[in-house]
């Protein structure tokens, strides 16, 4: 390590909000207090949120991870089974249930009201368009509140454009939560031209973490040298904000999920580095990443605030009763 009068400065411009969300914290911590309720093994379907650190350490914990219900052994049938953050398709809970298995369901409560909009335009006769990207399991769980045939999926202009609904008077749109807001807001604009008439869901489906983070990004990014996401390859949000970062004037952004990951060589001499976190991030691999600039530069951390975040979804009623250590809520909330 270089001694501090060899160090080049650098500023570190540090978002605030970064990192989990309420809908990450209250997932992880459904695990977690199932896994000290009902002992290991506990299933949980798809990674719990997107990101390895998090899946890994859950896993230390007697957490199994599979993607569908039949890689449940016959053995441990008994054993509970954790839906993820992203929600599932209505078939998930009915496959459960006809396999007799005790699920928890830990959707944040924001898709599930993605879900309930999908189904009133729905219910008032209304054919669903969903704004999101394909194959995303947020979009597969939309998309599975209905039957076959009655959401179409928007991802592109050329989509708006290609559309032919039976009836121009009768559509509805919802949004998955983490996509970019500038984007989905041209789309939007898209679709009103082409069809007047469409109904919006009650409230605007991006949901509070996904808006904030990006407008914090937006904050930090003009001038920098470098702007870091931390954050997984499959994580929407997270890469939703290395578009944001460079759209708003950052020179290079990358996506990173852990310190080992910075590309060196491409860093180079800067002297201002953006630095955020995706939703599912952990804050303690924020802190490797500062560590890992310590080491190089003398470093000052400059806070890029746009908000203050207080909200917090409780966990199910019958997982009230369990307490957690300090040790555990460190974990639940990203610092271990
Ligand atoms: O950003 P996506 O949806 O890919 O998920 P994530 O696990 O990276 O972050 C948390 C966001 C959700 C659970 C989707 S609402
Ligand atoms: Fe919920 Fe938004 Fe977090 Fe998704 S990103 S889990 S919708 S708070």
């Amino acid at each position: 390590m270089l001694a501090p009068a060899n160090k080049p400065p650098l500023t570190i411009r540090l978002c605030q909000p970064r990192g989990f969300c309420a809908g990450v914290d209250r997932a992880i911590q459904i695990v977690v207090l199932a896994l000290k309720k009902y002992g290991a093994p506990v299933y949980v379907r798809h990674e719990i949120v997107h990101n390895r650190y998090v899946v890994e350490g859950l896993q230390q914990l007697g957490a199994v991870f599979i993607e569908e219900l039949y890689e449940i052994p016959a053995e441990h049938r008994d054993a509970p089974v954790v839906f993820s953050a992203h929600g599932v398709p209505k078939s998930v809970p009915a496959d459960a249930e006809q396999r007799n298995l005790f699920y928890l369901d830990a959707t944040c409560p924001l898709v599930s009201k993605v879900h309930k909009q999908a189904m009133r335009h729905q219910r008032l006769g209304r054919h669903v368009l969903l704004i999101g990207h394909a194959g995303h399991p947020e979009v597969i769980g939309t998309m599975g509140q209905l039957p076959e045939g009655a959401v179409t999926l928007i991802e592109t202009e050329a989509d708006v454009a290609a559309l032919e609904p039976a009836d121009p008077s009768a559509l509805g749109f919802v949004t998955q939560t983490t996509l970019s807001v500038e984007d989905t807001a041209g789309l939007i604009r898209a679709l009103q031209e082409r069809f007047p008439e469409l109904h919006a869901a009650a409230a605007e489906s991006i949901c509070y973490a996904t808006t904030n983070r990006q407008e914090a990004v937006k904050e930090a990014a003009p001038g920098s040298d470098l702007f870091l996401v931390v954050g997984a390859p499959n994580s929407s949000n997270s890469k939703r904000l290395v578009e944001v970062a460079e759209r708003a004037g950052a020179k290079m952004s990358l996506l990173v999920q852990r310190a080992s990951e910075i590309p060196w060589d491409e860093v180079g001499e800067i002297s201002t580095l953006g630095l955020s976190a995706g939703a599912s991030a952990p804050e303690i691999i924020v802190d490797e990443i500062i560590d890992a600039f310590r080491a190089r530069f003398d470093v000052t951390v400059d806070l890029a605030i746009t908000a203050t975040e207080l909200e917090n979804f409780p966990v199910m009623r019958a997982l009230r009763d369990v307490e957690l250590t300090a040790a555990d809520m460190a974990f639940v909330n990203g610092n271990r």
